[in-house]
């Protein structure tokens, strides 16, 4: 059975097969070629553990060998919610090795967005970690088995027991008899989480000879060779840090992982120093916090040689600071798990990286800037970027009516970003038309937290909008208009914890407002509130 999900067209898979982008092979390449290089050789690093590429191939091999015997196989998929452990990467290749697709959900997300994949993707399979809140008992993962009937294994990160430990089905090999099939590299391999802009939480179909291109043309843009040690400090199923090049190029050039639980600066000084790490993918938020911590420990940092930054708006004059204070290169990288992937190059001059956000990994990759009639704006004017080529996608996963919207008839993705593109033919992001809070680089879509706003019952009207702050770059401001003019910031709150929405989405102000300002068509006029903002008020 196979995974249905919008393709390319055929002329243009030919020529992305022609010019060497797509391989047809699997994305578990990436480990076979290391088991035969250099088994032996540190592919990651978690906590006091070490794993050679020999023992991720063992450990992936015998989770695989388990899922088999439990019948699972092509066509399935799995929800996974992993914190930043090696556990990730031993689950995701395992799954792979056997054409079992995943949703990685991030260790931030609830209820909400959990039961949102599940329902879309209804998995055989749940692994996720005690760790969590949500697993610490059995209640949530029994209550995903009566919503999703076809559940029919649960294991568990940090779990003892034989039975729905995750440790147990790794570590012992069962009998084996055929060898594995991953699913064909022009399939679905597993599925990336969409920043949003719309109610529910969209999934991006991701094919092995999509993603493996985008691996191995990162992993070539940034020179990473077998010596690379990279710090994942971002969530390990993110994009960014998964495949920008992340864990997955530093697989591919055969280095080493190191994985941080969170980019806190003194945690990952620590990491740093003590595994000589040389590269670290960061969000701007964290950066700031690491140019802050980073003159009283210089000494630790010294193994450091490339700060990634990306996921947000980066300002120039901190971009500035990067080499001087941290005494290493930086790269700008603006991507989108939907593909489209564009880096400063390593021996770009000083001012293109500071100020712009790179171009794009492939010859292949067509970036159209059109206005709102998606006409081409003028050579050097901001508009839209639309963009297809051999590893961005061609629709959300079952979401016909969100894809006309975002697509054109030639089958270009529309971002919602707004760009300019230099002289140099460098990207510059310059501003946004989506309804989407960045929140240094977590994405909150406005619409799915109005909706559950408007669930509360003293609130008639809800609308979310972007604040600007020194930190996180922007922050989430919900402005409201209740029944009931008693309705405290602390009670919204609980009513969304409630809802099982993740933290990270939570308006971080609220405002009460008597009626909302509407446009001339009748919607509500966010510029007028974005506005009001900048203005004093009273907020609670
Ligand atoms: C990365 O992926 P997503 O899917 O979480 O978010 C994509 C969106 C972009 O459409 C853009 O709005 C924003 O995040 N963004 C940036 C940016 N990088 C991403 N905005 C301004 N400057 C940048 N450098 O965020 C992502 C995926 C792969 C690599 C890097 C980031």
């Amino acid at each position: 059975m196979k995974i249905e999900f919008q393709r390319w067209p055929d002329d243009l898979a030919s020529r992305y097969r022609e010019r060497g982008y797509w391989i047809d092979e699997p994305l578990t390449r990436i480990l076979a070629e290391q088991w035969r290089l250099r088994p032996e050789a540190p592919a990651i690093i978690c906590g006091e553990r070490r794993f050679t590429y020999a023992e991720l191939d063992t450990l992936s091999s015998n989770l695989a060998a388990h899922l088999t015997a439990q019948g699972l196989g092509h066509g399935d998929t799995a929800l996974v919610q992993l914190p930043n452990v090696a556990e990730f990467y031993i689950v995701f290749f395992a799954l792979l090795k056997i054409g079992v697709a995943p949703v990685n959900a991030l260790f931030s997300h609830r209820q909400l967005e959990l039961t949102a994949y599940a329902k879309q993707i209804e998995p055989r399979l749940l692994i996720a970690s005690r760790r969590h809140e949500l697993f610490g008992d059995d209640g949530f993962a029994a209550e995903l088995r009566r919503m999703v009937p076809g559940l029919a294994l649960v294991l568990l990160h940090d779990e003892p027991s034989p039975e729905i430990g995750l440790d147990h089905r790794m570590r012992a090999a069962p009998d084996r008899r055929s060898p594995f099939a991953p699913t064909a590299s022009d399939e679905v391999a597993f599925f990336q989480l969409s920043g949003g802009s719309t109610g529910t939480p969209k999934l991006i179909p991701r094919t092995h000879n999509d993603y493996d291109y985008s691996v191995r043309g990162s992993a070539e843009i940034c020179g990473l060779t077998p010596q690379t040690r990279f710090l994942c400090a971002l969530p390990a199923g993110h994009n960014f840090p998964l495949s920008s090049p992340g864990a997955l190029g530093v697989f591919h050039a055969g280095g080493c992982v190191v994985l941080a639980p969170n980019p806190e600066p003194l945690t990952c000084f620590a990491l740093i120093e003590r595994h000589g790490v040389d590269m670290v993918a960061l969000v701007p938020p964290a950066i700031m916090l690491w140019l802050q911590a980073a003159p009283a420990h210089r000494s630790a940092l010294r193994s450091l040689k490339l700060v990634q930054v990306g996921g947000a708006s980066f300002a120039g004059s901190i971009a500035r600071q990067v080499p001087e204070v941290l005494g290493c290169k930086l790269q700008q990288v603006f991507g989108m798990a939907e593909g489209l992937v564009n880096y400063t190059r390593l021996d770009d001059a000083d001012e293109r990286v500071f100020s712009t956000q790179g171009r794009p990994i492939s010859p292949d990759d067509e970036v159209k800037i059109v206005d709102e009639d998606g006409r081409p704006v003028a050579e050097g004017t901001p508009g839209m970027l639309a963009t297809r080529g051999p590893y961005t996608f061609r629709g959300y996963y079952r979401s016909p009516e969100h894809n006309a919207q975002v697509f054109d008839a030639e089958g270009f993705y529309y971002s919602g970003d707004v760009v300019q593109r230099t002289p140099e033919g460098d990207l510059k992001v310059v501003g946004r038309v989506k309804d989407q809070i960045n929140r240094g680089g977590e994405k909150v879509a406005a619409e799915e937290i109005e909706n559950l706003i408007l669930q509360h019952p003293d609130v008639t009207q809800a609308a979310l909008v972007a604040m600007q702050d020194a930190l996180l770059g922007e922050k989430s401001c919900a402005f409201i208009v209740s029944r009931n003019p008693e309705l405290k910031a602390p009670a919204l709150r609980r009513h969304l914890l409630a809802l099982g929405v993740a933290e990270y989405k939570l308006p971080d102000r609220v405002r009460l407002i008597e009626a909302m300002p509407l446009t001339a068509v009748g919607k509500i006029d966010k510029k007028k509130l974005r506005d009001r903002l900048a203005q004093p008020s009273a907020t609670f």
